[in-house]
């Protein structure tokens, strides 16, 4: 297939079929446009614009939270920002999403039961926290990243927010603070205890690259995604279970208690980072065997992403492949995060010669699976998977050629 006959992009809230000749372009310059024109008949000003990226994940799920590695890249399907400073201390909020107004003042924020304000309100406590001085905003938020796909969209709109204020009110705020701030952000005003993987995707993003990030020490690395000859393709199972955020932060919690275990018997450990099979097989497995399979699908797929990498950096897409399924394997049946709809995409390939690797991706309980796949194989796979799929699950099952980009960025 080639790329100009590209026949799924996201748009807005979903995975929609159209057809288009050249996606990037029209996607950026689109976006942005129309969110300057709504800006200024809203707030009758010229808006700063900022953009910040959602991401796939190649492999390395659950891992981030541990202090673990991760394998992540950002994709061309953006949260766009437009945004302008007031004389008083009123935050006024827009989404064309929602087609909706939220009004609050800087020094009063605190959640709202609305959901999507959550993520501007809660970047501007960060910043209130961290005494970086702020007044009033307008601020419209907008963009084509899909919500509840998996790819991470409000790290996308924290991360384009706390930019577009850094740069609003010139606060000289260190890159790396970024992500971290939108990790908070999630945690205090969005009650999801995530790791640091999608904020950092999103800010530290490289077109043409993955980034090996070691999340203990925010190390990272860019390595070249050369796939010559194949395409990330992912599948979106258009469900998003409700037990997707309880069950993260469950998930978390049987983490820590593994660690807990492996200190109690005396061992100086902080994190699943520290850990070896032996430790687990030893302390851990005796004691309680849950808490066991979820500790050993942590540290097998660590060991499994710098494997995988050594594979990528080789030229190895089979070997990269194969354990993009082992990861699958561990997060359906040990770390029990996938669901029977993403386990039927991944069965369903598993014999396709033209699909290398396929694999549950982001948090699990719906979303999408992120699948390397032949160029030539990929209308085909969309089509049959797509009827086979309607059939078993009677949904629909949408499809997106995931393109690398770059990070966080002001719009000129
Ligand atoms: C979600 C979280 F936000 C990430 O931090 C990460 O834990 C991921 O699930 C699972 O790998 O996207």
């Amino acid at each position: 297939m080639k790329e100009e006959r590209l026949i799924f992009i996201a748009d807005k809230n979903d995975f929609l079929p159209r057809k288009i000749a050249n996606k990037q372009c029209r996607m950026n310059s689109n976006l942005s446009n129309s969110i300057r024109q709504n800006f200024k008949q809203r707030f009758a000003t010229e808006p700063l614009i900022a953009r910040s990226p959602g991401r796939v994940n190649i492999i390395g799920e659950h891992t981030d939270y541990n202090n673990g590695f991760v394998l992540p890249a950002a994709v061309d399907k953006s949260i766009y920002v437009g945004i302008s400073k007031r004389e008083d201390d009123k935050i006024i909020l827009y989404s064309g999403e929602f087609n909706e107004e939220h009004e609050s003042t800087v020094c009063t924020v605190a959640p709202t039961d609305k959901h999507w304000p959550n993520y501007v309100l809660g970047v501007v406590d960060q910043l209130n926290k961290r005494d970086y001085a702020i007044r009033g905003f307008n601020l419209n938020l907008d963009g084509d990243v899909p919500v509840g796909a998996g790819l991470s969209s409000s790290a996308a709109v924290e991360c384009a927010v706390a930019f577009a204020l850094n740069e609003l009110y010139s606060l000289n705020i260190p890159k790396i603070e970024i992500p971290e701030i939108g990790q908070k952000t999630e945690h205090t005003f969005a009650g999801a205890m995530v790791g640091i993987m999608d904020p950092f995707a999103s800010v530290f993003g490289k077109k043409n690259h993955v980034i090996k990030l070691d999340c203990q020490s925010l190390d990272y690395e860019y390595v070249p995604l050369e796939i010559e000859g194949y395409k990330i393709v992912l599948l979106n199972t258009n469900v998003k279970h409700s037990l997707a955020s309880s069950e993260y932060n469950t998930r978390r919690k049987e983490c820590e208690a593994g660690v807990a275990i492996i200190q109690e018997a005396g061992h100086d450990v902080n994190s699943l980072r520290d850990v070896t099979m032996e430790m687990l097989q030893q302390f851990v497995q005796p004691k309680d065997a849950l808490i066991y399979k979820r500790c050993k699908y942590v540290v097998e797929e660590n060991e499994r992403l710098l494997s995988a990498c050594e594979s990528l950096k080789a030229g190895d897409i089979e070997g990269l492949g194969k354990k993009m399924y082992g990861s699958h394997d561990g997060l359906s049946k040990e770390y029990e995060v996938s669901c029977r709809e993403l386990d039927f995409l991944v069965d369903a390939v598993r014999a396709n010669t033209g699909v290398l690797g396929a694999r549950m991706m982001g948090g699990g309980f719906g979303g999408c699976t992120i699948n390397i796949v032949k160029e030539e194989a990929i209308d085909e796979l969309v089509e049959d998977l797509g009827k086979k799929y309607k059939q078993a699950m009677d949904k629909d099952l949408t499809a997106y050629i995931a393109q690398t980009a770059d990070g966080t960025s002001i719009v000129v």
